[in-house]
């Protein structure tokens, strides 16, 4: 059978099998459809039914939460694990705690991180979890309490050896720790089964920075490229969680000015750069909306979200060099990819896992800007929690120097992988298909290595 029949055929099988995915098909038709040229070249492949196999997760775990409210009521939330992928190490991947969390998203986001982690060079399969709990607007005491609760079932699941949960939205060092002090009740082990543990007990200096940080490492390799740099570029960033803040940290490094960031809430523009000690004020030690932001700086424009009904996100219309995604999947649309090429952006960079949507990605790829897909650029914090694996499993404890020159070479290592994979394949730059078909020739190679499991 033709490749493309295949993947036709592959794709609607899986939306027969899992009704009402949308992200989960987004993920897997952007995946599948780029894999074609290596699919038509090496036969292996479809030999060995690997599409088929790939697309299902090795096991989803769906679990009630039941926690204990602030004034003594039950509450009840949903929780998951889908542990995709382990041909090439134990399950690794982050937990999101957001309302809009369904199996459907957690499985778009375990699928990335399958090709993202083989893409690092490390030993680690893909997996994602997480819940629709909502930490916004919980006491301290409420988040502990879910986090045990979550965790209570959980525990069952992963191990140092088997899997290892990370952070990723709503899950921070402080979901982190409550998540760890309830395993190590559980089970009476101190090991590293999760990553972005504090740096007290057991976790690696520059995890914190590492996704944001490794993001912007991404764009400068793509940019040297074409013999440009981030060097006195404006950049927009979105989001103003752990990504962005770090993101826009390391862009001052590389001098560069980051001239906004956003939140559910609203934009904020400051045409002179922002400034990073407010927005940590604010966003990490306050967790207030941007508007507070604004207070403080009032020549920033704050824009609320409602901005631009018209399909489109106030923080895109900005005119930027370079645009660095870092808020939420499908957050980059059709109308927003247009105005940034006409504003003369010249690369789009994903912090976020596939915050731009599926047709203006295919405009972009038509167009004269570059792209980093998120599964190549944000993979530093992944890689770094890796580190923090190695760390752990050896007792040490790396400076952060030592952690983010790992995490520079690393970040060289998965572009210089992309890139030169999509020069074999005859579309030098296009690192959609150079970041796809390579970490999906390391997955499913190991995978025809070790039989039909
Ligand atoms: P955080 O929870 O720290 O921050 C998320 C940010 O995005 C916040 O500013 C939040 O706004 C905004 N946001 C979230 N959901 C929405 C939404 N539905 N609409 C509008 N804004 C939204 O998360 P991270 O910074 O860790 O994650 C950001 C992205 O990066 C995600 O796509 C994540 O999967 C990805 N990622 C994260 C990694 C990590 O190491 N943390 C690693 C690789 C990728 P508000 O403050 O109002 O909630
Ligand atoms: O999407 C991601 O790569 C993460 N949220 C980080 C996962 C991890 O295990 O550090």
């Amino acid at each position: 059978m033709p490749a493309n029949q295949k993947v036709k055929e592959v794709l609607e099988y899986i939306k027969e099998c899992s009704p009402g995915q949308d992200e989960f098909y987004q993920a897997s038709e952007e995946v599948l459809h780029s894999l074609l040229p290596l699919l038509k070249e090496d036969n292996r492949y479809l030999e060995h039914n690997v599409l088929e196999r790939i697309m299902v997760p090795e096991r989803s775990i769906i679990f009630r939460v039941n926690w204990v409210d602030d004034a003594g009521k039950v509450q009840t939330n949903v929780g998951y694990r889908v542990q995709f992928n382990s041909a090439i190490g134990p399950y690794k991947g982050g937990l999101r705690f957001h309302p809009s969390v369904n199996l459907g998203i957690v499985k778009f986001l375990g699928f990335e991180q399958i090709f993202k982690n083989a893409l690092t060079g490390l030993q680690i399969g893909g997996a994602k979890g997480g819940s629709n709990f909502d930490p916004k607007g919980k006491s301290d005491n409420e988040v502990m309490h879910f986090c045990q609760a979550f965790m209570s079932e959980l525990y069952k699941h992963i191990g140092e050896q088997r899997d290892v949960p990370a952070g990723d939205i709503g899950v921070g060092a402080r979901e982190i720790g409550y998540l760890f002090g309830q395993y190590k009740k559980l089970t009476g082990n101190f090991q590293g089964v999760l990553t972005g543990k504090g740096l007290n007990w057991g976790g690696s200096n520059a995890r914190k920075e590492a996704t944001g940080y490794g993001s912007v490492y991404f764009a400068e390799n793509f940019l040297n490229v074409y013999e440009k740099s981030l060097k006195d570029k404006r950049c927009t960033v979105s989001g103003s969680g752990n990504v962005a803040i770090y993101t826009m940290e390391k862009l001052y490094n590389f001098g560069a000015t980051p001239i906004s960031c956003s939140d559910s809430k609203g934009t904020i523009y400051h045409e002179s750069g922002i400034e990073m000690a407010s927005l940590k004020a604010v966003k990490e030690i306050n967790h207030e909306s941007l508007e507070a932001y604004a207070t403080l700086h009032p020549e920033a424009v704050y824009t609320p979200v409602s901005h631009y009904p018209e399909d489109g996100h106030a923080v895109w219309h900005i005119a930027c060099d370079v645009a660095f995604p870092s808020a939420t999947q499908n957050e980059l649309t059709l109308l927003d990819a247009q105005v940034l090429e006409k504003n003369g952006c010249i690369l789009i960079n994903e912090g976020a896992n596939m915050p731009t949507t599926a047709d203006a990605l295919s405009y972009i790829r038509k167009s004269s800007m570059l792209f980093s897909p998120g599964k190549a650029a944000n993979a530093g914090g992944v890689a770094t929690s890796q580190l923090e694996m190695s760390q752990n499993a050896s007792m040490a404890q790396w400076s952060f120097e030592e952690v983010d020159i790992k995490l520079r070479t690393i970040m060289q290592n998965i572009f210089k992988t992309a890139y030169d994979t999509s020069v074999e394949f005859d579309c030098e730059g296009d690192l959609v298909t150079g970041a796809n078909i390579a970490g999906f020739r390391k997955v499913a190679d190991s995978m025809i290595d070790q039989g039909s499991v």
